[in-house]
């Protein structure tokens, strides 16, 4: 009887352990990056620029190739930029308009807001290396 006790407890003991293990796999991000990273050695990838939904490059993100010539930039992406990164090099122009009408502007490097006047307004753009 007292072995089966123990035995019991033993069992307890190693099943909280699995828990604990669980718990923490758990807390493993699950999100996948859709877009790949600049690798700024190489410069591969032929990327120009990645936007991004929200401010600090956080939300859904698109990829922009060299020599984009975009006059909209599509429904789901329209008035909806926050920040951009663009690759060392290179410019991403952007203007407020479809048919690269209204205001223009141009960003470089890493902009983790494109600022109060700019954000979501975006809708057609071009990036050049
Ligand atoms: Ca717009």
């Amino acid at each position: 009887m007292r072995r089966a006790i123990i035995s019991a407890v033993g069992a307890i003991v190693f099943l909280m352990g699995c828990d604990e293990a669980e718990e923490l796999a758990g807390e493993d991000e699950t999100e996948v990056a859709e877009v790949a990273p600049f690798d700024e050695v190489s410069g591969r990838g032929g990327e120009c620029a990645t936007m991004y939904e929200h401010w600090h490059f956080e939300g859904e993100a698109k990829r922009v190739e060299a020599g984009a010539y975009v006059s909209f930039i599509g429904n789901l992406w329209n008035d909806v930029v926050s920040s951009v990164k663009v690759r060392s090099g290179c410019v991403l122009n952007v203007f407020e308009h479809a048919d690269f009408a209204g205001a223009q502007n141009s960003f470089q490097g890493s902009v983790p807001f494109v600022g109060e006047w700019w954000n979501d307004k975006i809708s057609a753009y071009t990036c050049d290396c």
